[in-house]
């Protein structure tokens, strides 16, 4: 058969799909042909669209669906350009709203959790004129079965141009913690499904996922996006098989890499192996202050945890990415400054801050369900993590969180020493006195440019935007 995907990645941080990667190798496998469309623009044409899906003529159309993606797949599904295929939907949306997902116009089947064999079980009922509307897994894939993931199914020359030549990889799946917005938990309460969450690949296949691409084409570092890498390392089951990773990856890889990791997982035996196998940076949440963090995010992290994983990092030489939320319920503004003035004492390489989105189904969407706090209009049009709150604030509230989301890193930088406050904190203030509609316009990256330059001149270490919603810090 021919299946196409179509992954929409309108406003959002661009990247591989590994769910997509992982079905087009398994349906390869299986004998059937696979493509991927790619939308980033949202006023993508639709009649060289309609030309494309015409000429291939796909049997299928499936689209991998987050929930801030649903408004763009609606805009595609109403334009029925689709022929005769058939729309199948699958990925985090899905799985966490699957009546909802089928309410969509045109489409033919929704598939809940991991698709590996469910999706085989579809083509098999289509070809025997059997297709059912709604396919949930029943136990987690045994990812030692899996064949290696098809990253080509991605422009990955264009992937490596607009991601600093880094190329993302996992080597597992799983996530132990519980965190009240992420979907992890709910995923695992909600369904019976059989077997351990925390997975490996067998390392030999996670090592030849990356190989070819380093020798074909300019990659400078690898990125693994899997939940918490670290976790790994903590469970006797994994610890053999991570270590045998590692051992695989200096000899054969000899890239730097960065991972996503948890505070909790992290101690210095598993960050030495870690920086010893290569691994140059890590990506942690600090999400909000310790109040916030522990008694509505559900994240049982303390300050003074952030700070020994950072002490652990520096030692090793290992530098810290963290990322941070805004407009998160029960959240003042001392919760801002608690978690900024962090950030400002431990001074990561790079900060990166949302304004919070309750997904559909997570314990925090339901809180914020009981207490009236969400604009379902708002909720569900907003396709990105920077431009406003879909809870509903008051003017007031929604203005001090765009001043906070636009002007973090001056406040960072204000935080960090007394020379630094006098320059950024009225840069800070003046944002903070606008206008909803003078904040909007204002031109943030011209100013932020000349301060920086001034405190370059002046040798200052400081934080300058280098996207909307990533700051790095300047170092000489
Ligand atoms: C790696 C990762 C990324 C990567 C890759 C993105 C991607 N879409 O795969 C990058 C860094 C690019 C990324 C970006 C973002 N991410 Co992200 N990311 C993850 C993470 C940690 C793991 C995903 C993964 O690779 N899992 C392993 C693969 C194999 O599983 P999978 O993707 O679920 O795919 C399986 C099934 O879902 C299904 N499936 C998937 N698609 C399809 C399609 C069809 C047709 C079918 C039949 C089946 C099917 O089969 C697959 C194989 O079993 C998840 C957390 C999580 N545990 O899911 C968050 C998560 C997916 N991300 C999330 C978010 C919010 C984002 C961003 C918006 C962040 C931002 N501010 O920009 C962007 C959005 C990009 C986008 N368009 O998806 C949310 C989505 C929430 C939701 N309910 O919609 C998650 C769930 C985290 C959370 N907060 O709970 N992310």
């Amino acid at each position: 058969m021919r299946i196409l995907f179509i992954y929409f990645n309108v406003n959002v941080t661009l990247g591989l799909n590994n769910g997509l990667t992982i079905l087009s190798a398994v349906l390869k496998n299986n004998g059937h042909q696979v493509r991927l469309t790619l939308i980033e623009d949202k006023n993508y044409d639709i009649s060289s669209m309609n030309d494309y899906i015409n000429d291939y003529a796909p049997d299928i159309i499936g689209i991998s669906l987050i929930e801030t993606q649903v408004s763009h797949a609606l805009h595609f599904l109403e334009s029925q350009i689709f022929g005769k295929a058939k729309i199948i939907l699958g990925g985090p949306y899905p799985t966490m709203n699957p009546t909802k997902a089928l309410t969509l116009p045109y489409v033919d089947a929704v598939f809940i959790g991991e698709a590996e064999t469910t999706l085989l079980d579809y083509i098999n009922d289509l070809e025997e004129g059997t297709p059912k509307h709604l396919y949930q897994a029943i136990s987690f894939t045994d990812l030692e079965t899996l064949p290696m993931e098809d990253k080509d199914l991605f422009p990955i020359n264009y992937l490596l141009s607009e991601k600093n030549h880094q190329l993302e990889s996992s080597i597992g799946r799983g996530c132990a913690y519980s965190c009240t917005y992420c979907i992890n938990r709910t995923f695992l309460n909600k369904y019976t499904f059989q077997g351990s969450y925390i997975r490996m690949k067998i390392p030999e296949i996670a090592i030849e996922e990356i190989l070819p691409y380093i020798q074909k084409y300019p990659i400078y570092e690898i990125a693994f996006i899997d939940d918490d890498f670290l976790i790994y390392s903590k469970l006797p089951q994994y610890q053999k098989t991570l270590e045998r990773f590692y051992l695989l990856y200096k000899s054969h890889i000899h890239l730097p890499f960065i991972i996503n990791t948890n505070p909790l997982s992290v101690n210095r035996n598993n960050a030495f192996a870690f920086r010893e196998a290569g691994g140059i940076r890590m990506r942690i949440g600090i999400e909000s202050s310790e109040r916030i963090r522990t008694a509505i995010l559900k994240r049982p992290i303390t300050d003074s945890r952030i700070v020994d994983t950072f002490h652990i990092a520096n030692d090793l030489g290992v530098k810290i990415s963290t990322y941070n939320m805004i407009g998160i319920p029960e959240e003042g503004t001392k919760d801002i400054l608690d978690m900024l003035n962090l950030n400002a004492t431990q001074k990561p390489e790079s900060v990166k801050v949302m304004t919070f989105y309750p997904f559909t189904g997570t314990p925090l969407y339901d809180y914020c369900e009981r207490k009236g706090l969400i604009n379902k209009q708002k909720h569900e049009t907003l396709d990105n993590y920077e431009s406003e709150s879909c809870l509903n604030y008051t003017d007031h509230s929604s203005l001090v969180l765009r001043q906070y989301q636009i002007g973090f890193s001056w406040m960072l930088n204000a935080l960090m020493n007394h020379e630094l406050k006098e320059i950024y904190f009225p840069e800070f203030k003046r944002l903070a006195s606008m206008p909803k509609e003078d904040l909007e316009r204002f031109d943030f990256f011209t100013r932020d440019k000349q301060l920086s330059d001034q405190c370059k001149d002046l040798e200052f270490m400081h934080y300058y935007k280098k996207t909307k919603s990533v700051a790095i810090l300047w170092q000489k």
